[in-house]
């Protein structure tokens, strides 16, 4: 009964069951481990782990029976990478500086060129264009997809909070109402400047965009054009 076990169960489905098992952890600490290092640390540490594993099969495959001391030095081939991995990644070894792990670097984000617009006083957005900035009541942007509608708000006046919001439009563009907000922007007080990214991002078509400290007076209407059109032709 107890071989019937071994030769039916053990033998051809659990073995390759636990071979596959091990195998998952092994790649997913490491890929732990890098995540958690630096970029040069992973590469060193790959090229460790890469190392040791060649030379475990090498030697593994070479003997038929593996003597205490070859086992112990495949031991410590296998986890080398593992050890110094943890202590690099877990700080113990070589300082990593604050930010630099892989698992804290984000994609840089740009804002196209058109969806760029600034505020110079608290009457009115406007579009910087050569170095100055011009009153605006109608921003003009490509959509940027589905997915998110990145943009870049420069608020220029020394010392004042201000926004740059989007809303669903109401009225048309003579007589522009807000309807229901669909993005709320970071208030920053000038000068400064800050990428938002609003998601999900903007279908074709006329929105209401807005500064929430001055709500009065700085307002306009966003058009958003089909994606590619005309300002994605001259970045080509
Ligand atoms: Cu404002």
């Amino acid at each position: 009964m107890q071989t019937d076990f071994r030769n039916r169960v053990f033998l051809p489905i659990m073995v390759p069951v636990l071979i596959l098992l091990v195998m998952a952890a092994f790649i997913g600490t490491l890929a732990l481990i890098f995540l958690h290092g630096t970029h040069e640390m992973s590469l060193m540490l790959a090229i460790v782990a890469a190392g040791g594993i060649l030379f475990t099969v090498a030697l593994a495959t070479s003997q038929d029976r593996l003597d205490p001391v070859r086992r112990t030095v495949l031991g410590v081939a296998v986890l080398t990478p593992f050890v110094l991995g943890a202590l690099f990644a877990g700080g113990v070894l070589g300082a990593i500086p604050e930010g630099e792990r892989m698992i804290d670097v984000e994609p840089p984000v740009e804002a196209p060129e058109d969806a760029v617009l600034a505020a110079e006083n608290s009457d009115e957005f406007c579009l910087p264009v050569d170095g100055e900035c011009e009153p605006t009541e109608l921003w003009t942007v490509a959509s940027q997809g589905e997915e998110q509608f990145v943009y870049l708000f420069d608020n220029q006046e020394a010392g004042v909070p201000h926004n740059l919001s989007i809303n669903e439009l109401e009225g048309d563009r003579d007589d522009p109402q807000p309807g229901e907000q669909l993005h709320e922007g970071e208030v920053i007080t000038g000068v400064d400047e800050v990428i938002e990214i609003a998601t999900p991002g903007l279908e074709p078509g006329d929105y209401y965009f807005v500064c929430d400290v001055h709500p009065a007076t700085m307002i306009g209407v966003l058009e958003v054009t089909e994606e590619g059109e005309d300002t994605e032709a001259d970045e080509a």
